[in-house]
């Protein structure tokens, strides 16, 4: 075969594998396939017998560097969109077309409107000759070969009857994940992120260097037909379809409907739909379908009276900050909320927008006082975007002071070094977080209440029947009995499980208290070492942190809990309701036969559980670690031991499987 036939051979592989992963968004080989054709053909096209065909997909990756963009006149202006506002802008719009036309109900095409940037692209006998943005709809720039690199537009054409020239007009823009990743990538390189998903496309298009373009995550969708030889359907939303056919990338939300209701409908589905699609969306776009009617209606000024763009409530807006206000949630983690002016932002009223945390409010540099940008997308709850320092006013603004005690409850604020959410520490006793801390304390690990779901306790607290943990035990029948869907039978059940749930282990009583990640496993880990909760109360961050699983964080954690006063009222209220559990013996040294010893569990077990193989052992004095080092003195191998085995035969640690580990527990 000659380098010619080769290159085009290799080359018409490849679109089509560019055609099935970024039109038809089905790959078709993977990647190290791709990159083995393109290698080969990058290899005969720098051969010195080797040209690059015009349209070949080794020119998509950028490489051309220019110093200014030529402007381009198009052929035939690309007009502007009208833009309503309201359902009934709309329907005046579907009455005017409606009235030229004879038939009863006329047909519309439906389009997405791409929040983006208009370009035109001409292709010559299929083959992609020149791309320019829209400009002044007169003039814009030549784009060429930043638009080369667009992935999902083919250099070349496929399928039947292409015109011999073809231009093509649609949207540029670029996906929501291509911009967060873009976005973190300018600022890891300490460079200025952009402010949404249109500035960066309409950013990228305009770079003078492809290459950098080329790395750029744009993509096209086709909306329009400019010049054109040849025939084409007689319909918008048919020779949308047939560019599809011939490779060009289109919407998949496209739609061709009859009548007013219809267009309504669609409208609502999409903003429904919005959030989820993959890039950003402003509006929607009504065509009259039929090409002969848009004919018969004509443009004014430069705007056909054929079409029309129903946009989507503005989603920024600008207000002022008049405070910050800390809200504290069901979890305790205390959100500063920004006060706003009340402003009118993406079709509803917004007087409130969170701020997150102190790297939110550092990164926004925002103080009260300032005019910010609003921002409020689909359902989401309003954020203050950015703030306008050109309008602050220094006399009149002040900083943002973060509380040091809850502003619900009057705990301390608990700030873990690292993170950027402050905490409440009130846990049972504050307000904020009294459902869930009751929710929590009567859950199935912690006092395993029967009868006391989360409904239940929600009502209880509603009729402000009880306000913490403790005073779930002076509840009566009576009062059970009062509440909304709850018998006789079962208020009488309740009051038995609470009266039963008071007989617990100080595991489960621990876990009950939700201190911040002490979870089943920790609480079982202290309830051993301590025995008892004073010499738990007592212990130091140090002393806390050689309890087996326990660091500095959950030791500090645990620490700082039964340093507050209310913490320690709730615990001896629980204690005086009734709360006990049997003691739990120390162990004698001669019990203790594993002191010393650090084991490893791994792979899956049969007559034992994880948790319970680790209890064991640790019960006779061993520590149980989570994986294996020089430390480790014996590895226990399930079924199905992985890497943990592995290493420990290289390590030459002795190791036990199931039988004899049973052996050593029951010998013990
Ligand atoms: O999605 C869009 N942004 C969009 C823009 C669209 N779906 N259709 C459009 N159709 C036109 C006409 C009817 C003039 C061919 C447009 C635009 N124009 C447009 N975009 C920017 C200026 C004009």
């Amino acid at each position: 075969m000659s380098i010619e036939n080769e290159i085009e051979q290799l080359s018409e592989q490849l679109e089509s594998y560019n055609y099935q992963y970024y039109v038809l968004d089905n790959p078709s080989v993977p990647d190290a396939e791709y990159d083995r054709v393109f290698q080969k053909l990058l290899a005969l096209e720098t051969n010195t017998e080797g040209h690059p065909l015009p349209s070949s997909p080794t020119q998509k990756v950028g490489g051309v560097a220019l110093s200014k963009f030529e402007q381009v006149t198009h052929e035939i202006p690309m007009l502007s969109l009208d833009n309503v506002f309201e359902a009934q802008a709309l329907k005046d719009f579907m009455k005017r077309a409606q009235d030229k036309s004879t038939s009863a109900e006329i047909e519309f095409c439906i389009e997405p409107k791409l929040d983006g940037l208009a370009a035109s692209i001409i292709y010559e006998n299929g083959v992609l000759v020149q791309a320019a943005t829209r400009g002044d709809g007169q003039t814009g720039e030549n784009v060429t070969e930043n638009v080369k690199t667009i992935k999902n537009i083919p250099l070349k054409l496929r399928g039947e009857n292409i015109p011999a020239r073809l231009e093509v007009r649609g949207e540029v823009f670029m996906l929501k994940a291509g911009f967060a990743k873009l976005n973190k990538k300018l600022m890891d390189a300490g460079e200025k992120p952009f402010v949404n998903p249109r500035n960066a496309a309409a950013g990228s298009l305009r770079q003078l260097d492809s290459k950098i373009a080329a790395s750029r995550p744009l993509a096209f969708y086709c909306y329009a037909v400019g010049v054109f030889d040849g025939e084409l359907a007689d319909s918008q939303f048919a020779r949308i379809e047939q560019l599809r056919g011939w490779g060009l990338p289109v919407s998949e939300e496209v739609k061709r409907v009859s009548g007013e209701q219809a267009c309504l409908e669609y409208y609502q589905s999409i903003t429904v739909k919005r959030p989820n699609l993959a890039y950003e969306i402003d509006g929607v776009v009504y065509k009259v379908d039929n090409i002969a009617l848009q004919q018969k209606l004509g443009f004014v000024a430069r705007a056909p009276r054929w079409a029309t763009a129903f946009k989507f409530p503005a989603e920024e807006a600008i207000t002022t900050v008049e405070n910050v206000e800390f809200q504290v949630g069901r979890t305790g983690a205390i959100t500063p909320v920004a006060k706003l002016k009340p402003v009118f932002v993406g079709g509803v009223t917004v007087s409130n927008a969170t701020l997150h945390n102190k790297d939110e409010i550092s990164r926004l540099g925002i103080l009260v006082g300032d005019s910010v940008v609003v921002r409020r997308a689909g359902d989401v709850i309003p954020q203050v975007a950015r703030v306008i320092l050109e309008k602050r006013d220094a006399e009149k603004c002040k900083a943002i002071v973060f509380p040091a005690r809850c502003p619900v409850c009057d705990s301390e604020v608990e700030r873990i070094e690292g993170e950027a959410t402050i905490r409440c520490s009130g846990g049972l006793f504050c307000g904020a977080q009294r459902k869930e801390a009751i929710k929590h304390f009567a859950s199935r690990k912690a006092l395993d209440i029967d009868g006391l779901g989360n409904k239940l306790v929600e009502l209880l607290v509603d009729h402000s029947l009880i306000k913490s943990p403790a005073q779930l035990f002076n509840l009566t029948a009576t009062q059970v009995s009062s509440l909304p869907r709850m018998g006789d039978v079962s208020a009488k059940k309740l009051i038995n499980s609470l009266q039963l749930s008071k007989k617990t282990t100080l595991a489960r009583f621990l876990y009950s208290l939700g201190i911040r990640e002490v979870g089943e496993a920790t609480a079982n880990n202290l309830a051993n070492y301590y025995k008892n909760i004073d010499a738990l109360k007592d212990a130091s961050v140090e002393n806390l942190q050689s309890v087996s699983d326990v660091g500095e964080i959950v030791a500090k954690h645990i620490y700082y809990f039964f340093r507050q006063e209310h913490n320690i009222e709730v615990v001896n209220q629980l204690l005086d309701a009734g709360i006990h559990w049997p003691e739990i013996k120390t162990a004698s040294q001669s019990e203790l036969s594993l002191t010393g010893q650090i084991f490893v569990i791994t792979g899956s077990f049969t007559r034992l559980t994880r948790a319970e193989i680790k209890t064991a052992l640790q019960d006779k004095g061993a520590k149980v670690a989570g994986s294996v080092s020089k430390k480790t003195t014996t590895v226990i191998a399930g079924e199905a031991a992985g890497s943990k085995l592995t290493k420990a035969q290289e390590l030459g640690i002795a190791i036990m499987d199931e039988d004899a580990l049973m052996n050593l527990l029951n010998n013990l």
